[in-house]
C-alpha cells in the first residue's frame, strides 16, 4: 500500500470475481495454470465470474488491427475450451463496454504519478526506450484499476506478476472513497494468487518469467502447440544434471526442476511434496517423458476444443457480444453513479 492510502472502509455488496488477459498474442502455460484454470475452478464454486478480453490493454504495444480481432476470438475461444460457461460466466472484450474508458480517465485523475513510476511491469516492458513507449502502457494499471472496480470486483485472480498492479486498484479504490467521502462506495478488492503455479517459468531460463513476449518459442508451452512440440519443447527444457531432491528442500537454489515440478503439480492436481514423493531420487530422463505425456493429455483437449471454436467465430461471436450486454448492465449504473458523484452534468 502507499503511504497515502487512507483507512479502509467497509464494503457490504456482494461477490464478484473478476479477471482478465491481454489480446496479445498465443496464450501458453503460465496463462492456462495461473489464470484459465483459476477461474475456472472459481466458476465451479458457484461464484460471480466477469472475465474479459483486453483488447484496450493489448494494444499499449503495437497491434495489427487484423490481428487483434483474431487474438480477441482466440482468448475467448481459450476461456470457452478451458471451461468457462456463458450461462455462468460473462465473457465479454473489454472494448466493447464504453464504460471501462470512461472511469478508466476518472481514476487518471485519482492515481497519483509516484504511485505509477513505482509500477515494476511499465519498467520491464519500457526497458530503455521510454520515451518511445506509449502513454497507454505507463497508465495500464489504472485502465486495470477501472477494470475491476466497474464491475464492484471484491476478488480477482492473477498470477503473481499482477500483485503490484492489484495494490495499486486497492489504493485507487480506497482513495477515490475517501477524496469523495462515499466510504465503501468501491470494494477495496483482493488478489487470489493461489496454487502451485502462480509464476510459472521459462523452460529456458529458471528466473524468468514464462511470456508471449520471450523471442524464444521453446521459452513457453503454447495452448495451440501440438503433441510432439510440446514434448520436444519438455526435452529441451534446461536442467540441472542432479536427480530430483527426496524432499521440497532440496529444490532451493535449483530454478529450473522447482519450476519443472510446480508445473506437474499443477497439472496433476497434486501438491509439490506429493510429486516429490512419487519421483524423488530419480533423474530427469524419467521425469521429463512423465511430464511430457501429462501436459499432452491435460492440453490437448483443451486444444482442440479450442481449434473447433475457432474454425466457428459466429459461436464465439455470439458468447462476446451476450456476455457484453451483460457487462455493460453491471458497469453502466457504476460509472454513472462515480459521473454523479464526481459532479459532472447531467440533465
Ligand atoms: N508465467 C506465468 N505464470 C503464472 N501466471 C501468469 N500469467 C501470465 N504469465 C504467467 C497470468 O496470466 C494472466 C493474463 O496475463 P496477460 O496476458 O494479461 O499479461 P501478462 O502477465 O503480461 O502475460 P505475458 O505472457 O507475460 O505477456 P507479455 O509477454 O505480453 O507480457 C494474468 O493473471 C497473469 O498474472
Amino acid at each position: 500500500m502507499t503511504d497515502q492510502t487512507p483507512a479502509v472502509a467497509t464494503y457490504d455488496g456482494p461477490r464478484r470475481i473478476l479477471s482478465g488477459i491481454q489480446a496479445s498474442g498465443a496464450l501458453h502455460l503460465g496463462n492456462y495454470l495461473g489464470a484459465l484454470k483459476r477461474f475456472v475452478e472459481l466458476q465451479d464454486q458457484g461464484a460471480p465470474v466477469y472475465v474479459f478480453v483486453a483488447d484496450m490493454h493489448a494494444i499499449t504495444v503495437w497491434q495489427d488491427p487484423a490481428k487483434l480481432t483474431a487474438q480477441t476470438r482466440e482468448i475467448a475461444a481459450a476461456y470457452l475450451a478451458s471451461g468457462l460457461d456463458p450461462e455462468k460466466a460473462t465473457i465479454f472484450p473489454q472494448s466493447a463496454v464504453r464504460a471501462h474508458a470512461e472511469l478508466a480517465w476518472i481514476f487518471n485523475c485519482v492515481a497519483r504519478l509516484g504511485w505509477l513510476d513505482r509500477m515494476t511491469q511499465f519498467k520491464e516492458k519500457s526497458g530503455k526506450h521510454k520515451e518511445r513507449s506509449s502513454v497507454g502502457l505507463y497508465t495500464y494499471p489504472v485502465l486495470q484499476a477501472a477494470d475491476i472496480l466497474l464491475y464492484k470486483a471484491t476478488e480477482v485472480p492473477v498470477g503473481e506478476d499482477q500483485k503490484q498492479h492489484l495494490e495499486l486498484t486497492r489504493d485507487i479504490a480506497a482513495k477515490f472513497n475517501n477524496d469523495f467521502g462515499v466510504p465503501g462506495f468501491f470494494p477495496v478488492p483482493e488478489p487470489i494468487i493461489q496454487g502451485p503455479a502462480t509464476r510459472v517459468m521459462s523452460l529456458r531460463d529458471g528466473a524468468a518469467k514464462m511470456s508471449k513476449s520471450d523471442p524464444s518459442d521453446n521459452s513457453r508451452i503454447n495452448l495451440t502447440d501440438d503433441a510432439d512440440t510440446i514434448a520436444s519443447k519438455i526435452k529441451k527444457a534446461k536442467t540441472d544434471p542432479e536427480p530430483l531432491p527426496e524432499t521440497l528442500d532440496g529444490l532451493n537454489e535449483r530454478p529450473e526442476a522447482k519450476n519443472l515440478v510446480a508445473i506437474y503439480a499443477a497439472l496433476a492436481g497434486l501438491t509439490r511434496e506429493q510429486v516429490i514423493a512419487q519421483f524423488g531420487g530419480q533423474g530427469f530422463g524419467a521425469f521429463k517423458p512423465a511430464l511430457a505425456d501429462l501436459a499432452v493429455s491435460s492440453l490437448a483437449p483443451v486444444t482442440a476444443e479450442m481449434r473447433r471454436l475457432m474454425d466457428d467465430p459466429a459461436e464465439i461471436d455470439r458468447v462476446l457480444k451476450a456476455g457484453a450486454e451483460r457487462a455493460a448492465e453491471v458497469a453502466d449504473p457504476v460509472v454513472d453513479e462515480v459521473k454523479k458523484i464526481v459532479g459532472f452534468w447531467r440533465a
